[in-house]
């Protein structure tokens, strides 16, 4: 071996046990679980180090493509923190790396977790030592942990070999997703590149409205709840420059407003139905929305009556209707132009869903004659599955989720909109079509669910169709549901089959299920272990609400009963 690699693989072990060394691993267990690693953000140093290391070397692995580092724990309590990793394509990281970064993260002592980084650098075939070999970008959220984890972060990516690892600031966690994919595609990638891109194809997307829809009819006044996170701080930076519309930002993080996600946000909104702090009587009636503590999740809402605090909701489920509904009706433009059907594209749409996904939601897509498919809960099955179409809508109920477009799809309308111009016919229907569509591909965030990409595409849309809040909730009208958390001794004796929708062990725990099920009409109920939470869920639907909180109620002590 020559003596130049020798010395840097001595450095390389040097750096890696050192590094260990200053991170001992506190008691507990770490799993990579739906979103990366979470727990009590003055806990997880150690971990967090470690997916720094292993950033690193998944960029050494993919040929120095740029990886990201993300340090949030989303919609969770502000004492809460995590970190999880994108992929060059802005995604979340490949799954099979997973038993990888569990292994790492839980490696008892510096001398183990050295072993582990140099033998799995042998079986995936990882060069260590060379030059330049990494790049990681990191992002965090507002969290007060965050500053120090970043650190720990940047110690685990320093300690490999070559890596170089960039800070891009406090961000909101699909902001960093957009700047990997968009760096690794040899694009801009700066925030200022992203904030370009939303606005300019936001302000096209409005440009293309029909002169006969949107107008004044559709009230421009728009109240967000901020989540006293990040993404009310990056919506307030950029309002100003969004025309045509009339944004006020509540729990927007300023000091004093509020705690992150308490009482406030969008999985609180969704889960509990009732206004969050910030808000009053005076805005019934108005459309509001709501993002969580790091705005990748969007719902939207309207107080009911001044009198209650409870909201008429809309959840993940109709944005993606309303998102399916704008994307079908321009294919149709496009491909029935002037009544004759003129095939000049061809599409395969795909809506992917989870169990969460209301029932009365998946009724409807696939009465419009939609192709509608289930994953497991998380958005990197979700995503998975939607990039097998020309065109992939995938949302949970919660609010995450977003559009993508094949690249194959996106030449064919950027070709399409070519000819049409070239044979003079900028005017028509069919050309307005087409540049819907390519504006729209440009303001939703392709990486990852984001909720201000999002907020903005559904403003455009309800301006084109010249639609209220209340007819984006009469699309359909959504079963009663209830979701109750079960604190059990380990939740990973439940396995589930069938999309998560079954239970396959402990032995007999779904035929309970079917039988409580079976006393409700239009009862349906599934229980599944949390992949973020040490809890159990459990998910009912029935026709009324009093019967939905009955049937999660007694299938929730079933479970207690069970594994309590
Ligand atoms: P778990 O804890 O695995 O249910 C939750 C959400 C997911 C996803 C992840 C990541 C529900 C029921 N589950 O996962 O949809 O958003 O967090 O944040 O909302
Ligand atoms: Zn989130």
């Amino acid at each position: 071996m020559a003596a130049n690699q020798e010395e840097q693989e001595q450095e390389q072990r040097r750096r890696l046990l050192a590094v260990a060394t200053r991170f001992p691993l506190p008691s507990g267990t770490f799993s990579y679980g739906t979103a990366g690693f979470r727990a009590d953000g003055a806990t997880m140093a150690p971990a967090v180090c470690r997916a720094g290391i292993l950033a690193a070397l998944r960029s050494v692995k993919l040929a120095g493509a740029a990886i990201g580092i993300v340090i949030t724990a989303s919609h969770n309590p502000v004492g809460d923190n995590g970190v999880k990793i994108a992929d060059p394509d802005g995604g979340m990281m490949a799954q099979h790396w997973e038993p990888f970064a569990d292994a790492l993260a839980n490696a008892p002592d510096p001398d183990a977790l050295l072993q582990l980084v140099l033998q799995f650098a042998k079986d995936e075939g990882i060069p260590l030592g060379g030059q330049d070999t990494a790049q990681v970008l990191l992002g965090r959220d507002t969290r007060p942990t965050g500053a120090y984890l970043l650190d720990a972060a940047l110690q685990g990516i320093n300690a490999i070999v070559g890596a170089n690892a960039i800070d891009m600031g406090i961000l909101t966690t699909p902001q960093l997703h957009w700047m990997v994919r968009s760096k690794n595609k040899g694009a801009k990638a700066s925030e200022s590149d992203y904030f370009t891109q939303l606005i300019g194809s936001f302000r096209r997307m409005l440009e293309l409205v029909p002169k006969d829809k949107g107008g004044d009819e559709v009230a421009k006044k728009l109240i967000v709840d901020g989540a006293n996170g990040i993404g009310g701080v990056k919506l307030e930076q950029i309002k100003v420059e969004l025309s045509g519309l009339d944004i006020i930002v509540r729990n927007s993080g300023k000091e004093g407003e509020g705690i992150l996600n308490h009482m406030c946000g969008a999985d609180f909104v969704q889960k509990e139905r009732v206004t969050p702090h910030g808000f009053s009587p005076d805005d019934v009636s108005v459309r509001c929305a709501s993002l969580d503590g790091d705005a990748d999740r969007l719902v939207y809402f309207r107080l009911s009556s001044a009198s209650d605090s409870r909201v008429d909701l809309v959840d993940g489920d109709k944005i993606l209707s309303l998102f399916a509904l704008f994307i079908r009706e321009q294919l149709d433009i496009i491909n029935n132009s002037g009544g004759q059907t003129n095939k000049s594209l061809s599409a395969r749409l795909g809506i992917v869903q989870t169990a969460y996904a209301n029932g009365a939601s998946m009724q409807f897509l696939k009465s419009l004659g939609l192709e509608v498919v289930f994953t497991p809960t998380g958005v990197k099955y979700l995503h998975k599955r939607a990039l097998e179409y020309d065109i992939g809508i995938y949302f949970e109920a919660n609010g995450h989720g977003t559009v993508v477009f094949s690249e194959d799809f996106i030449s064919q309308l950027e070709s399409l909109s070519n000819g049409l111009s070239s044979q003079a016919a900028t005017g028509s229907a069919q050309y307005h079509a087409v540049m819907r569509l390519l504006a729209a591909s440009q303001l939703i965030n392709q990486a990852v669910g984001d909720a201000l990409s999002g907020l903005l595409l559904v403003e455009a849309i309800l301006q084109y169709k010249g639609w209220s809040f209340q007819n984006w909730c009469e699309l359909y009208s959504d079963l009663p549901s209830k979701q109750m958390k079960v604190k059990v001794k380990d939740r990973s004796v439940i396995v589930t089959t069938n999309a998560e929708t079954k239970v396959s062990q402990p032995c007999g725990l779904q035929e309970l299920i079917d039988k409580e099920t079976a006393n409700y009409t239009h009862g349906r109920c599934f229980v599944r272990p949390s992949g973020t939470e040490d809890v159990v869920r459990v998910y009912a639907e029935a026709s009324t609400q009093v019967e939905a909180d009955s049937l999660t109620k007694s299938v929730a002590h079933h479970v207690e009963r069970i594994l309590g």
